[in-house]
């Protein structure tokens, strides 16, 4: 053993690192050795070993038992016997994208972060969304929240950015999670309801518990049916906090606004969508980035100075409270781009492992109660779900920053670790891997030294008591449609509740204290008495709305990437597609032929006229909206074809825009449909640009009551 001083070390910081951020590019490459192709390549066992019959097991004699000996049937079978993992306990049902993030501009100012302090760098993101209560399999369309999970590979470690796609939540701190979580899952004895929260267990638990009234008041809106995954916003809900390289500390709220704007399904194509279309929303993000239509979102946040914080009604740190857009508006901070679809879904986006406790210099926690128990259950889940704690290594979790410690050996250790020393500090090994002080840019980690003076209690703090107000500030905000869709999606939710209690006690205890016009709608519809007044008194928020809270103020104003449908039968003017389908390819929409098959049809003018498939193989509730072209022949057998009709009724009922040739106006009157403000009749370009603006509003809302007549 050498007795003399080892050579003193550089710091890590001032050498390594510089390099590693020159690095990225090349550490991104070599994260390619772990995406396998296996093209031109011989069929192997998993240890190299050529195969040279996989068809059939090593027996004695063709007809004789099956010989242990056999490696290889016993390898390829064990390793199939192991292939499922336990799902996520909630958030099962996911699926994810490749992508990257950068920053408009030098943020240092707020943050030391170094991802967003250089806008001439791509941070390299990867996405996971998913519903909450259903497992694996469960549909995609159904009532329920979406989670909305961001990794950012940055130069300083990875950044895990794990929020939903509303900016609250149910229960104002952890301890209640569990409790929370198994009220919603499906109830203990049958396992139902699979992907829904209309059950008794559900309404039973958020009945008793006033805090989740702003947040189920959310999930009973039209938010928690996403029209796509790429149509919704992002929240980091919880309070954090950005820390600047002189330290000075500012409270944030994270958004991720998207760039296809926000709005929803309606609820009968919701439905309707979960049992036609289970992967709806996976696969329409898959195929947006196939085609190029690249989802995007521009990351904000809502600064509030330390100074300020105790300057709100609410308080900063609970968690069912949002800071209204009006008080404190979003300042842009850059923007993330998805443009990849992962290689593999069990590599990547099932095995990806989110904490919120990923954090990075400049970047820090509040003491948000909910936030707080969040930082231990996610690092403690993977533990069972990946098997142990080295699920850092496994390619989609591994930081592009160096990860050197002490840490070593466990269940599925892939690095082989050089050196003797596997603790700090050492002599042996050059004292490496050595701390990085903290510093303004590109130091060590160092937690923000807010001063904390006070008892050890069990308490909730005064400051989390009024939870009514501005769940009543969410329901002013809607528009007339959306409050319809709240008293109807309470309706629909209560009415699936057995016990009578439970309901009369949601609309008693909760509603009432929210709005009372929502109360006795809902209780009419249950056959419950209405309420007369709350429960518990509630100062209101000072605010009276909030247009920032309504869908109707966040489309994106184009039609860039919506899907319309095209019906044809033989006799169809070929002219008139090819002219709409123009016209939508100058919007950047997508447009489709349908005909009553998949084969081809036969133009008025005797062209072959090519189908992209048969109106029962793509049914209108997958797309926005529908055009009937022209062709005397064309529309006689659409009036007489079921499906056909059945395609325009439902997008009429589902309040989309639809646009006829004047050769089908006896269509209308078959179905006794009235032109409206998107039911458009015509062949001209001013037809088809009414039509496209009123693709660009999303939907017809005034056509709502009429549409509510027309059978289902
Ligand atoms: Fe989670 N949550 N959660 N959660 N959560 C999980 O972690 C938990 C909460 C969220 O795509 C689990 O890896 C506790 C709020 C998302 O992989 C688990 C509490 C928000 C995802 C867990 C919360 C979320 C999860 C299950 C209360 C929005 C999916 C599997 C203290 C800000 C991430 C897993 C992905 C997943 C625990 C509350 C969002 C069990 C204890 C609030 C998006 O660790």
């Amino acid at each position: 053993m050498s007795n003399k001083t080892p050579p003193a070390g550089k710091s890590e910081a001032a050498g390594t690192d510089t390099l590693d951020r020159q690095n990225t590019n090349a550490k991104l490459e070599s994260l390619e050795q772990f995406r396998a192709d296996g093209t031109g390549q011989a069929l192997r066992t998993n240890h190299g070993v050529k195969i040279s019959d996989n068809q059939n097991t090593l027996k004695a004699g063709p007809r004789g038992p099956s010989l242990l000996e056999d490696f290889i049937m016993r390898e390829k079978i064990t390793h199939f016997d192991h292939e499922r993992i336990p799902e996520r306990i909630v958030h099962a049902r996911g699926t994810a994208a490749h992508g990257f993030f950068e920053t408009y501009e030098d943020h240092s100012a707020l943050t030391k972060a170094g991802f967003l302090r250089d806008p001439s760098k791509k941070t390299p993101v990867f996405v996971r969304f998913s519903t909450v209560q259903g497992p694996r399999g469960s549909g995609d369309t159904v009532r329920d929240v979406r989670g909305f999970a961001v990794k950012l590979y940055t130069d300083e470690g990875n950044f895990d950015l794990v929020g939903n796609n509303m900016p609250i939540f149910f229960i104002q701190d952890a301890i209640k999670f569990p409790d929370f979580v198994h009220a919603v899952k499906p109830e203990p004895h049958n396992e139902i309801p699979t992907g829904g929260s209309a059950h008794d267990t559900f309404w039973d638990f958020v009945s008793l518990v006033p805090e989740s009234a702003h947040m189920v008041l959310w999930t009973m809106s039209d938010r928690a049916i996403p029209k796509s995954l790429r149509t919704m916003q992002g929240f980091g809900i919880h309070t954090f906090r950005f820390v600047n390289g002189e330290g000075k500390g500012t409270f944030v709220k994270f958004h991720w606004k998207p760039k296809f704007g926000t709005c929803s399904l309606v609820w009968d194509e919701a439905q309707k969508l979960a049992g036609k279309d289970t992967d709806f929303h996976r696969r329409d993000l898959w195929e947006s980035i196939e085609m190029g239509d690249y989802p995007e979102w521009e990351l904000g946040v809502q600064i509030v100075p330390e100074e300020d914080e105790h300057k709100f009604e609410f308080d900063l740190l609970d968690p069912t409270k949002i800071i209204p857009e009006e008080l404190v508006p979003v300042t842009p901070l850059g923007r993330m781009v998805l443009d990849r679809n992962p290689d593999n879904y069990f590599a990547e986006t099932e095995q990806v492992a989110f904490c919120p406790g990923h954090i990075v210099p400049g970047i820090d926690f509040s003491n948000d109660p909910l936030l707080q128990g969040r930082l231990f259950s996610y690092t403690d889940t993977q533990i069972s779900r990946l098997g142990g704690p080295n699920f850092h290594e496994i390619p989609i979790n591994r930081p592009i920053a160096p990860n050197h410690n002490g840490q070593r050996d466990a269940q599925h250790r892939t690095r082989i670790d050089k050196g003797r020393a596997s603790y700090e500090p050492n002599s042996i090994d050059g004292g490496w891997p050595k701390e990085t002080p903290s510093a303004p840019i590109d130091g060590g980690f160092e937690t923000y030294p807010e001063r904390v003076d006070a008892h050890k209690v069990r308490e909730r703090s005064e400051s989390f008591s009024d939870h009514f107000s501005q769940a009543t500030l969410f329901f002013n905000s809607m528009s007339h449609a959306e409050k319809e869709h709240i008293i109807a999606a309470y309706s629909f939710e209560l009415g699936k509740v057995e016990r009578e209690y439970i309901r009369a006690r949601q609309v008693n205890e909760i509603l009432a204290n929210i709005d009372l016009e929502l109360a006795s709608r809902v209780a009419a519809n249950l056959g419950l008495p209405a309420p007369t007044k709350g429960t518990v008194s509630v100062k209101p928020s000072s605010l009276k709305e909030s247009p920032a809270l309504s869908q109707m103020n966040l489309l994106s104003g184009d039609i860039k990437s919506r899907k319309v449908a095209i019906l044809v039968a033989n006799g169809v003017d070929g002219k008139a597609v090819a002219a709409l389908q123009k016209a939508l390819k100058a919007e950047g929409a997508h447009a489709k032929v349908l005909g009553p098959t998949s084969a081809p049809v036969k133009t008025a003018d005797g062209q072959t006229l090519a189908v992209d498939a048969s109106q029962e193989g793509l049914p209108s509730v997958a797309f926005d909206a529908v055009w009937v072209p022209g062709g005397a022949d064309s529309i006689k057998a659409l009036s007489a074809d079921g499906v056909a009709l059945h395609y325009l009724l439902e997008a009429y009922k589902h309040l989309k825009a639809i646009g006829i040739s004047k050769d089908g106006k006896a269509l209308l009157e078959a179905l006794r449909l009235k032109e409206d403000a998107g039911l458009l009749v015509g062949d001209d370009d001013s037809t088809i640009k009414a039509f496209i603006a009123a693709i660009a509003k999303h939907r017809v809302w005034d056509r709502e009551p009429a549409a509510k007549a027309i059978p289902a």
